[in-house]
């Protein structure tokens, strides 16, 4: 079995530590706290319908922070909460200002957020503004009206001629991520407009100055109601290139990978965009941005990373389960980040294969969960954790043919897809047939093992995932090397094993996991 010493005993003391208050005055959380990921989707329902809803996580706010038993983590991340047709579940949004009623009123937001800061917790929303729904009231008075005042908030062009049937050609090579082309030809207006992921989800136009203006409004409306933060979707796309150029390609796996992205992401005037937008969230103290970087890598996501306003890098999520990988991706992210810049970890979200099926390949699940914990929870950075980790949920089975995820059942043989789904299964609270999660009919499969693997059964447990990460975030927040220091490699010769140091000016943490299959014994010098 996969082996894991959480911290050597003797540089950090014993995990078992008296709780300590959680900071919700403390302006630095941003960088020392632990956000916790919910896909409200999938959390909690109260109203028997199957999806989980705004009551549902206030409810289970205990579970978060604020008492003994709690997990003990500083802020939450709502994934979208606005009225969405839900082509994509919820990441197409057709009205940024209000509280889709699916999941409650606004009233039982405002509730969340208040029972939130009560437990010291802070409230992160998505902020999804590359695209809207193209039912968003913005795109229909586009398509209607190219003169009136949201004529030109999407990107519309003409075609580039007629094809031999007489079909309108689009302007440019570019592709949708979610596969097919990244132009839809609308009847409407008798033009094509730009999707970087799916039809109805029409990319908006950010150099019309009115979008800006409207997106900054809509923030501060959110902020106004006691919202600390923003997770900002696909944050490098916002801007394309003036002209519309077409990208170069190149040879690759799907439509998407045979395309350099040149002209539809990464744009010169990004940096300035964002810092406008920041700009807006620095207003009152004590917020922050994660920005979700859209396939690129550690060095681009160091690069857009300022003081207060973090970029997700996946090169860790994206790296094997091996010592030796694991220890390259975490070399690379030191060394592009610097000491001066605060990278976060993340190993899973809504988007990823869940980390104990990604990596454990045979190993004991609970072992890898653990390891894995220490790994989320040590490196330097703000870690994010998704719902349903802190008990080693696996991911779900579903197959193509059932998918909810949308660009899951265009899959094929040029555009290989993960289905989304297998990592949004509900979240197992207690052993009951709908796991305490629901009264109804989940909207997607309960994990295969709620009945034992639940909130309720390890919260009574000493020694199951959850009460290990609650341990170890309480080691956590209680060593300032961990949360707050500088971090190096330690070197080990031992197959499978990697080990680090973490310190500060006031004390040391030396953490070292066993990443292979077999138990060792390590020799480590910390030096
Ligand atoms: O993991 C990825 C790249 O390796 C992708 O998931 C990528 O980050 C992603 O597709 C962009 O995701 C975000 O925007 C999408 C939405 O479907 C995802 O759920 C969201 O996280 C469009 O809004």
């Amino acid at each position: 079995p996969a082996v894991c010493r959480p911290v050597a005993r003797g540089t950090t003391g014993r995990v078992m530590r008296p709780p300590v208050p959680p900071r919700h005055t403390d302006p630095g959380w941003w960088k020392t706290g632990v956000v916790y990921q919910v896909y409200p989707r999938s959390f909690a329902d109260t109203t028997g319908d199957g999806v989980g809803d705004l009551e549902g996580i206030t409810r289970h706010l205990d579970h978060l922070a604020g008492e003994p038993g709690s997990l003990g983590v500083d802020a939450i991340w709502l994934s979208p909460i606005n009225p969405s047709p839900g082509h994509d579940l919820g990441y197409d949004i057709s009205d940024y200002a209000s509280v889709d009623p699916l999941f409650g009123s606004e009233a039982d937001f405002d509730r969340l957020v208040a029972e939130a800061h009560r437990r010291g917790l802070k409230v992160i929303l998505d902020l999804v503004v590359n695209h809207t729904s193209d039912a968003h009231s913005w795109f229909t008075a586009s398509r209607s009206s190219p003169d009136g005042p949201y004529g030109n908030r999407y990107l519309w062009r003409d075609p580039a001629g007629v094809d031999a049937f007489g079909r309108p050609i689009p302007p440019n090579n570019w592709v949708s991520f979610f596969g097919g082309p990244g132009w839809e030809w609308d009847p409407i207006r008798g033009q094509f407009y730009q999707h970087t992921f799916l039809a109805q989800q029409p990319d908006l136009n950010w150099r019309d100055p009115g979008t800006p203006t409207a997106v900054t409004e809509m923030m501060r409306g959110w902020m106004a109601r006691g919202v600390d933060g923003f997770r900002m979707d696909v944050f490098n796309a916002l801007l394309k290139d003036p002209g519309l150029r077409s990208n170069p390609v190149r040879p690759g796996r799907s439509p998407w990978a045979r395309q350099v992205h040149l002209h539809d992401k990464d744009q010169p005037d990004l940096p300035a965009l964002l810092a406008s937008i920041r700009a807006v969230v620095d207003e009152a103290p004590g917020r922050m941005t994660v920005g979700e970087l859209f396939d690129g890598d550690v060095v681009r996501a160091a690069d857009l990373t300022t003081e207060r306003h973090l970029v997700f890098d996946f090169e860790l999520l994206q790296t094997r389960w091996s010592a030796a990988a694991m220890g390259r991706a975490v070399e690379r992210r030191e060394s592009a980040f610097g000491p001066d810049r605060w990278p976060t970890v993340a190993i899973s979200n809504h988007d990823q294969p869940r980390h104990v099926s990604r990596w454990s390949g045979g190993r004991d699940r609970d072992a890898l969960a653990r390891a894995a914990a220490v790994l989320l929870l040590t490196l330097r950075g703000t870690p994010f954790l998704y719902y349903g980790e802190e008990l080693g949920v696996p991911g779900i089975i579903v197959p193509n043919r059932h998918a909810i995820d949308p660009p899951a059942r265009g899959a094929g043989p040029d555009f290989p897809w993960w289905n989304r789904d297998q990592a949004r299964a509900p979240m197992p609270w207690t052993g009951e047939p709908g796991a305490g999660f629901t009264a109804g009919r989940p909207w997607l499969p309960l994990p295969p093992d709620a009945a034992t693997r639940n909130v309720a059964s390890q919260r009574a447990d000493p020694g199951s995932v959850l009460s290990f990460y609650r341990a170890l975030l309480r080691l956590r927040r209680a060593t300032p090397a961990l949360h707050a220091g500088a971090f190096a490699r330690v070197p080990s010769s031992t197959p499978g094993v990697l080990a680090f140091r973490r310190w500060t000016p006031d004390g040391r943490a030396l953490v070292v996991l066993n990443l292979g299959r077999r138990q060792v014994t390590a020799t480590i010098d910390p030096r």
